[in-house]
């Protein structure tokens, strides 16, 4: 793989290389924690990879390790040094709840996005890996955790329920209520990590599973995904794979006679068009 800087951030990396986009947490003293800061950078760089044609799939990583233990993170969660009394305060002092922001776009991305957990994913961080459709999780190093009942600041939404959808309401409710440390291996049993990874592999075997996805058909797995979110999305997720649908629409001679009729001002014949079951 050839990574290439796609831009230069203070608190996330971002590169590309192929079909493939890596950004990453850029925080390691913290336990890659994420502030105002930090997340307008994510969201700008999800936002840039969502938007690129080339791009199939992105992974989701952290940088590491901690220059001061030699420790890993995928991340911490909100920076709590950055918490205020409504949120994570921005430079300009106002108070933020952004990163839900990021888990919906990962969420609604028509691109298949792979938690890549090389340490600890915690509170916030613990949901962003919940949030992407596929984690991969660090043999020796990762470790799945939930503080918001020890620090007051909880994910109510996908962090807890959708988490619930993948492990269960039992298991869900004991991450969140013990708070207790949950190893990779714990976290694949249980049906939230897709695969354990020896860490020195971790960054090679995310790639080759990305290699892997973009083989396939670029239509399909973008439907699979809407598909499977629609079930839980409601109508947003019924929006979302209608969108596509119509996209798809716009593609036969149907839809061509449709807009022709209508800019050469005549009634459409749909004649020719089968109804086909
Ligand atoms: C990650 C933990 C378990 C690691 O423990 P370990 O290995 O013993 O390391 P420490 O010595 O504790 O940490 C090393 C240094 O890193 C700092 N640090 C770690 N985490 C954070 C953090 N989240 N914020 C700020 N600093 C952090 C430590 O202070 C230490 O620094 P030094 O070396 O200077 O002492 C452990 O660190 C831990 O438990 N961390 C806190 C985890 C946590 O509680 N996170 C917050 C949970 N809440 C959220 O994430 C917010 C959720 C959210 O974002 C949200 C929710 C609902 C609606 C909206 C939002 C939204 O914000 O948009």
């Amino acid at each position: 793989m050839n990574w290439k800087t796609v831009k230069e951030y203070t608190d996330i990396t971002y590169k590309k290389s192929g079909g493939v986009a890596r950004i990453a947490f850029n925080r390691p003293e913290v336990r890659n924690a994420f502030r105002p800061k930090t997340v307008g950078e994510l969201f700008e760089a999800f936002l840039d990879a969502r938007e690129d044609p080339n791009i199939g799939v992105v992974l989701f990583s952290g940088e590491g390790p901690s220059p001061k233990d030699g420790k890993y993170a995928f991340c911490s969660g909100g920076d709590q040094n950055a918490r205020g009394h409504q949120g994570y305060v921005d430079d300009d002092g106002t108070p933020r709840l952004n990163i839900l922001e990021v888990q919906r776009l990962i969420r609604f991305m028509p691109k298949v996005v792979i938690a890549v957990v090389p340490g600890w994913a915690v509170g916030g961080g613990h949901s962003l890996h919940v949030v992407c459709d596929l984690t991969l999780a660090s043999k020796e190093h990762a470790i799945f955790k939930q503080t918001d009942a020890d620090v007051t600041s909880f994910d109510g939404g996908y962090g807890s329920a959708y988490l619930a959808k993948m492990v269960g309401q039992k298991k869900a409710r004991e991450i969140f209520f013990l708070g207790r440390n949950y190893s990779a291996q714990e976290a694949f049993d249980m049906g939230m990590v897709n695969a354990v990874i020896p860490h020195d592999e971790l960054e090679d075997t995310a790639y080759e599973w990305a290699q892997e996805i973009l083989e396939k058909s670029p239509t399909s797995i973008k439907m699979l995904k809407f598909a499977f979110n629609a079930t839980d999305d409601g109508m947003v997720g019924q929006q979302v794979f209608a969108g596509e649908a119509t996209r798809l629409a716009y593609m036969t001679d149907e839809a061509k006679e449709g807009r022709n009729a209508f800019l050469e001002k005549r009634k459409p014949d749909f004649k020719n068009i089968k109804w086909i079951s």
